[in-house]
């Protein structure tokens, strides 16, 4: 039984690392990215988007708008999907996925709170809806960014929004006259941010277990990440709906909805000696 050899082995671990992507906000009510559409079936997007919005999700793929180039040839179309997203994020309430793993950092830190950094729990995540603070996690790496902050692309100053949506778009800045707002999220193309990054292989070169939780495994460099892990013998695990490249390859692969699965090795951790 996977969970309960999941649950051991946290029991078991010093250092954990979670990866989360798009599959752990799904329960939330928003979309992922590649199979957004039988996600988005399943779980009503926590804010409905106007009809228009709502077609753009479908009519476009968001691989194609989440660029640099989609945002310098179209800042207007880009603006309003980012902030019809900004609006789903800040309306959606973490599920029991999120819970689990907060109370996982809570758990490993009690129980073996680590000499020196990185401490007993890492969470790096691919999502920008920042659910996994929302549920209370401290230790998260947001490797692509968040949603809910803006800054000016001449200036790079973050500029304070509204928990409205945006009247203007593409929103002008309030540090430059000829600056606009971009959300503070990594586009395809763009380097990850150099802290993260850091803070992703320090963890990953220090860890002992490492869980891929809700992620299709395609994006780079994050999807790496359990690869050079388990290069180092750390023992790996996956929760995911679907089959993904890295299923074959992971110690333990298990095909569930996060929200489910998560609660359910917590109940085995804490019943363990
Ligand atoms: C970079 C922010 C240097 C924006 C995102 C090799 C090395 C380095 C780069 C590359 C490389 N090869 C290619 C590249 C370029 C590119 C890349 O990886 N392309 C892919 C498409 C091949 N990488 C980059 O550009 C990165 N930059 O490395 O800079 C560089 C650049 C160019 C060339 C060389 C070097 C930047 C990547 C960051 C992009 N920004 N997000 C925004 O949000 O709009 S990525 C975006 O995809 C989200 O962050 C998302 O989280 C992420 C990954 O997707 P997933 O999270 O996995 O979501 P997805 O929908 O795919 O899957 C969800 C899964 O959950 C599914 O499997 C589903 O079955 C499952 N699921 C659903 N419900 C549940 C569930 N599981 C459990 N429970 C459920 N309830």
């Amino acid at each position: 039984m996977p969970l309960r050899a999941i649950a051991a082995a946290l029991n078991a671990a010093h250092r954990v690392v979670v990866l989360t992507g798009a599959g752990v906000s799904a329960e939330s009510g928003i979309p992922t990215f590649r199979a957004r559409s039988a996600d988005a079936a399943d779980s009503k997007p926590a804010a409905q988007p106007p009809s228009s919005m709502a077609a753009l999700w479908k009519e476009f793929d968001p691989l194609t708008l989440a660029t640099p180039e989609a945002f310098a040839a179209n800042p207007e179309r880009v603006a309003r999907w980012y902030d019809w997203r900004r609006q789903g994020c800040l309306a959606a309430l973490p599920n029991p996925g999120h819970l689990a793993l907060a109370q996982l950092e809570s758990f490993l830190a009690a129980r073996r709170p680590a000499a020196a950094a990185p401490g007993p729990f890492t969470l790096l995540t691919q999502n920008v809806d920042r659910l996994h603070q929302k549920a209370g996690s401290r230790a998260v790496v947001e490797l692509h960014g968040n949603i809910l902050t803006w800054r000016c692309t001449r200036t790079g100053r973050d500029a304070d929004l509204p928990s409205e949506p945006l009247a203007q778009f593409p929103p002008p800045s309030p540090h430059h006259p000829q600056g606009i707002l971009r959300p503070n999220v990594v586009w395809f193309g763009e380097m990850l941010p150099p802290s993260a990054l850091q803070a992703a292989f320090e963890a990953v070169e220090a860890c002992d277990l490492f869980l891929s939780i809700g992620t299709s495994s395609v994006v780079q460099p994050a999807a790496s990440f359990i690869q050079q892990a388990a290069r180092r013998g750390a023992a790996t695990a996956e929760i995911n709906l679907e089959p993904t490249p890295i299923s074959h390859q992971v110690d333990w692969s298990v095909r569930a909805r996060s929200g489910e699965a998560l609660p359910a090795i917590m109940a085995l951790l804490f019943a363990m000696p």
